[in-house]
């Protein structure tokens, strides 16, 4: 093998080795695979070269390429093994994980008082055969007042002080206009059993018991042979599956023109049990909601043939019971959002 070639050869070599040593990652490790022993590295060009070549030369040419060539390969993989320990070190370092440090704590947000309320209280009436509804909160005079039996001028008006938007748009002020929406959507079907949760709004002034904004549970059976009892035993079997077995209900003779007869429904006050106390002002007993048999001529005004079906509606304020149930003596901190009562439900 001439000189020139051997020269050569070590300079590849020499050259390779040092610029091994320069990789310090995967991708001048590859990259340097490529230059040095690579197709069109020096040491390929020289294999091609070889062709023209005497046997004699080409036999001793041929191992000595192939000894630096297996020299290279050995260095670039024991370069590779020692990056790829350091690669692996460094990815561990950066991935530790110190399980001794305390956890970083997540805020727990808790359900509103008002929304537990709604929840409770839908789970019991499904669990009695009734299904959930919505409606619109801005509403229609018409389906809030006139096709509930309340014409323009008629004083019952004025036991909802109304937020109008236009002469025939309104705030709703009870969800009782979804008693005629449900019956219009069953059109004439049966049965009927909803109860409808929703926001309602009037022009009361805020105070301990009252508030512009609340919400209302709506009840509506209607069907063929309905009768009051029905009403007592679904509000007695509600009571009882919310505030415990030995809870009873009052019905009292009271007004809505949309409901004839209709009652005023009462507890047994949950404060005392009975015995008179301030919350209930010595009675022992406590109002929670407004029913009746729904009127005949909502029947008829709604589709379906008072001749035939009766029914039974009832509306309870949400959030009276939520009061009654947390012990909450004033309406407002159910709207306040004041963070120190609101954490108190986290648990219940
Ligand atoms: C009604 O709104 C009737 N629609 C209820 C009804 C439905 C009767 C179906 C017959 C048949 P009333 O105005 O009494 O009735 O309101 C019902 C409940 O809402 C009350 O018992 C009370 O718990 C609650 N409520 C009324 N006004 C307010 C207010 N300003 N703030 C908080 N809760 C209120």
């Amino acid at each position: 093998m001439s000189d020139t070639w051997r020269h050569e050869l070590e300079a590849i070599r020499e050259q390779a080795m040092a610029s091994l040593a320069l990789a310090s990652d995967s991708k001048a490790l590859n990259d340097w695979r490529v230059e040095v022993l690579g197709k069109k590295s020096a040491l390929g060009q020289m294999s091609k070269a070889m062709g023209g070549l005497a046997p004699e030369d080409r036999r001793v040419l041929g191992e000595a390429l192939n000894r630096i060539r297996q020299e290279l390969e050995q260095a670039w993989r024991s370069r590779q093994a020692e990056i790829e320990a350091k690669e692996k070190a460094l990815r561990l370092e950066r991935e530790r994980i110190d399980v001794t440090l305390p956890g970083r704590d997540v805020p727990l947000g808790a359900m509103h008082p008002i929304s537990r309320v709604i929840e409770e209280i839908e789970d019991i009436f499904v669990s009695l055969g009734f299904s959930v509804v919505e409606g619109p909160e801005v509403e229609t005079d018409h389906y809030n007042f006139e096709l509930l039996n309340i014409p323009k001028d008629h004083p019952a008006r004025d036991m909802q002080d109304t937020f109008y938007l236009t002469d025939e748009w309104l705030l709703r002020t009870h969800t009782s206009p979804m008693q005629v929406r449900t019956m219009e959507r069953m059109r004439g079907r049966t049965p009927i059993r909803v109860i409808v949760p929703g926001r309602v709004y009037r022009r009361d002034e805020d105070d301990a018991t009252h508030s512009h904004q609340f919400t209302q549970i709506e009840g509506l059976v209607v069907d063929e042979g309905i009768r009051m009892s029905d009403l007592k035993g679904t509000l007695e079997a509600f009571a009882k599956a919310l505030f415990g077995p030995s809870q009873r209900v009052r019905l009292r003779p009271s007004y809505f023109p949309f409901t004839e007869p209709s009652c005023e429904v009462d507890l047994v006050c949950v404060s005392c049990g009975g015995s008179g106390c301030r919350m209930c002002k010595g009675t022992g007993w406590i109002e929670i909601l407004g029913a009746g048999m729904v009127h005949p001529r909502v029947l008829d005004m709604s589709g379906y043939d008072s001749a035939r079906y009766t029914g039974f509606a009832f509306g309870l304020g949400a959030e009276r019971i939520a009061m009654l149930r947390y012990g909450i003596s004033d309406i407002r901190m159910l709207y306040q959002n004041d963070l120190r009562f609101l954490r108190q439900f986290r648990h219940a």
